[in-house]
Order: structure tokens, then sequence, then C-alpha cells
């Protein structure tokens, strides 16, 4: 009998969700019930794309607003054949961001709407269930002082939080909305209980394509 395929999970959310920290526990989790799983993230600094967009995020570098979007988009293309490679050999990949922040951060820039933005990502393996983590800016401030990367601003962050909710209403994506305000614990167990669903469904589709008709 063929292996059942992997599912793939997507956290989403505003900078400070706490995307970073639900990955980890989840992806452990996971492995603690012997379920073969990886985590991915986007951008992935560590290839020679990632490394002008890492640099372009640490203001290290300049670069025009159309060719960073295409950027991270080239950094997602560039991973989905090991990404494919893995969901068929029955590994979930757990992933911290993917086009959705693509298009909600370069759609909050001036003169950039979601359509375009949407468009270099479309055909990407469409996520099993994309999580957003959801925090209002008043309970994100909360939590501290913005880093020092590119985007790092409460202004620039609500215009994107805004652009993750119409991205959201797009019913051909499986979006479950996650109260990221709880503890660590309760967003996290949330969080796995979503997962476990997914990789049930999952192992009975074939993979999708992301915004695509078909
Ligand atoms: N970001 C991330 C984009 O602008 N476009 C993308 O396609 C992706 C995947 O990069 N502020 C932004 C969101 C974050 C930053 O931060 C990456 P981190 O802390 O490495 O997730
Ligand atoms: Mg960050």
């Amino acid at each position: 009998m063929a292996c059942k395929r992997g599912a793939l999970i997507v956290l989403e959310g505003v900078d400070r969700a706490g995307k970073t920290t639900q990955c980890n526990k989840l992806v452990q989790t996971l492995q603690q019930s012997g379920q073969p799983v990886e985590m991915m993230r986007f951008p992935d600094r560590s290839t020679t794309i990632g490394q002008l967009i890492s640099s372009y995020l640490e203001k290290k570098s300049d670069l025009e607003d159309h060719t960073v979007h295409l950027l991270f988009s080239a950094n997602r293309w560039e991973l989905v054949p090991l990404m494919k490679k893995k969901l068929e050999q029955g590994t979930t990949l757990v992933v911290d961001r993917y086009a959705f922040s693509g298009a909600a951060f370069t759609s909050a820039k001036p003169g950039f709407c979601l359509d375009w933005c949407k468009q270099p990502d479309v055909g990407l393996p469409k996520p099993d269930l994309v999580m957003f983590l959801q925090l209002s800016p008043a309970e994100a401030a909360l939590r501290g002082q913005f880093g020092e990367e590119r985007y790092e601003t409460s202004v620039f962050q609500k215009a994107v939080q805004q652009k993750f909710e119409q991205l959201m209403k797009d019913s051909s994506v499986n979006w479950q909305v996650i109260d990221a305000s709880q503890s660590v614990e309760d967003v996290h167990e949330n969080i796995a209980s979503h997962t476990h669903n997914a990789i049930n469904k999952a192992q009975n589709l074939p993979l999708g394509q992301l915004w695509t008709r078909t």
C-alpha cells in the first residue's frame, strides 16, 4: 500500500502573535505522538534568495518593492520540490508563514493591490489548514517593543492585519482563526486539535494548488 501523504499546516499572523513558539510546540507534540513531522519557515533565510531577503529585512540593503515581493515568492517556489517530496513521503510540514504573509505584507504598502500580490504564488502547494493567530494591536503592545526589522511598526502591522482579514474571506482556503491572547498552553491545545483533524483528512485527499479554481 502506498504511504499516506503528510499534511501541509501553516501558521500565519501579524508579528509577535506567537507563531514561532507555537510551531515549535506543535512539532514537538506531533513528534511525541509518533507522527513524522518537520518544521519550515518563510522566508527561509538560508538560501541565496533568502540571504537577499534577510539583508533587506535587516535594512542592510534596499530593494524595489515589486522586486522584493517576487523574491519572497521565489523563495517559496525554490522549496516546493522538497516540500512535495516530504509530503509524499508521509511527513507533515508545519510552516511558519507562507504566501498569505507574502500577499498581506506587500499589499499593505502604498500602490499594491491584493490581487496582484497573490499572483506569483498561485499554484503553490495548498495548505490543508491555515491557522491565523489573532491578536489585537492592544494585546500585541503588551508583549513589548517591536524588533528592529523592516515592517515592525504598529502602523504597518495594522495595515497588514486588515489585509489578512481580506484574505480570510476566501473560502477556498481552510482558515481557522485562533485566539492568540490565551496562554501558550491553551493556544497550543487549540492548534494541536485542529492539526490532528487536518492530518486525518489530508491522508485521503490529493494535495491541492493554492488560489486556483481547479
Ligand atoms: N514577510 C514574510 C513578507 O513581507 N513577505 C513574505 O512573503 C513573508 C514570508 O518578513 N515581518 C515578512 C513578514 C515578517 C518578515 O519575519 C519575516 P520572521 O520573523 O522571520 O517571520
Ligand atoms: Mg518576526
